[in-house]
């Protein structure tokens, strides 16, 4: 396979990766169509540089004009946090957009997808989709759990929101062997809040233990990747609550809409930013710095390994 017909890794991301360097994957759909814009241009650079202050190089992902980038220029971040015309992309987008020459941001699937072909094997996002809340009818199930399944990368995450079914996802991901680490937690974050009701597999106590877990499970040869629960810092937490009355309302709107398939996602998320009057997306903000400093110290001790 001729990858380079496809794919454009920035010299500073090769460079990192062919020398073992630590490098941190972050996905562009939390920019396009996870945040408001202008909001989104400050956070973009923002989580850059805290990867970078850990001693990490971030590697931001996207598809601009049929090709698949591993790290972005600042008017490529621009374009993606703009979001005008940027098609939300996973794994089944993917071959469509680079033979069509679309632009668009790559989901947690897709940007696992790319961070494996470009050597990356740690990510930092928000949260992750899931089994969505009322799947046993609708068979909404985010492609991101069959990545995690199939595809080596770790992805350190603030849990997963309580639109989606938090035990079924969980259950889905022991289904297909995908370990779920908590960092310093035995609780399994749900996103605004420090615990969902569920624990993790496994308190990985530091950075480096989580790091020591990753390698090992490649190691054996196991295929697919690692979802690592960071919660949100105590003082950007929201009220558990609270954040239930407002998904309850956004799902009740959603379903009032006629919202479906991969608009169910980014419509419930602009929903939670209205009710809450913006409150949530200062909280959902400080939880990606949050994930981008964790992932970039897993990032450092795994170069050690
Ligand atoms: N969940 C969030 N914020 C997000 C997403 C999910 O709390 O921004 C985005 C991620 O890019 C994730 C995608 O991969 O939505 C999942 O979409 P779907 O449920 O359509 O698979
Ligand atoms: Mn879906």
């Amino acid at each position: 396979m001729n990858l380079q017909a496809y794919l454009d890794i920035q010299p500073e991301i090769k460079a990192a990766v062919e020398a073992g360097k630590p490098v941190v994957a972050l996905e562009s759909t939390i920019l396009s169509h996870g945040m408001p814009y202008p909001e989104n241009l400050e956070f973009a650079a923002q989580v850059e540089k805290i990867i970078r202050d850990e001693g990490a190089v971030p590697a931001t992902m996207a598809i601009i004009n049929g090709r698949m980038k591993v790290g972005l220029t600042a008017d490529e971040l621009e374009l993606m946090c703009k979001g005008e015309g940027v098609a939300k992309v996973s794994r089944r987008d993917l071959p469509i957009l680079l033979a069509t020459g679309g632009t668009g941001a790559t989901t947690v699937a897709t940007t696992m997808i790319l961070a494996s072909l470009a050597g990356i094997k740690i990510f930092a996002t928000g949260g992750i989709g899931g089994v969505h809340r009322g799947a046993e009818v609708t068979m909404d199930i985010s492609a991101d759990l069959q990545e995690l399944a199939h595809t080596p990368v770790a992805v350190v995450c603030a849990g997963a929101k309580m639109i989606l079914d938090i035990g079924l996802t969980l259950e889905y991901l022991e289904t297909m062997g995908v370990p779920v680490l908590g960092l310093d937690t035995d609780d399994f974050p749900s996103f605004y809040c420090r615990s969902s009701g569920f624990g993790v597999d496994y308190n990985a106590k530091t950075p480096a233990e989580a790091a020591r877990i990753a390698k090992t499970k490649w190691d054996l040869g196991l295929a697919g990747g690692l979802l690592i629960g960071n919660p949100v810092p105590e003082e950007y937490a929201m009220d558990f609550n609270e954040m239930s009355a407002v998904i309850d309302k956004a799902l009740a709107s959603a379903k009032a809409d006629g919202i479906k398939g991969k608009d169910t996602t980014p419509y419930l998320l602009a929903h939670i930013v209205e009710y809450t009057g913006g409150r949530s997306l200062a909280t959902n903000i400080q939880l990606a710095y949050n994930n981008a400093r964790a992932a970039a110290r897993i990032a450092v001790e795994y170069a050690r390994l």
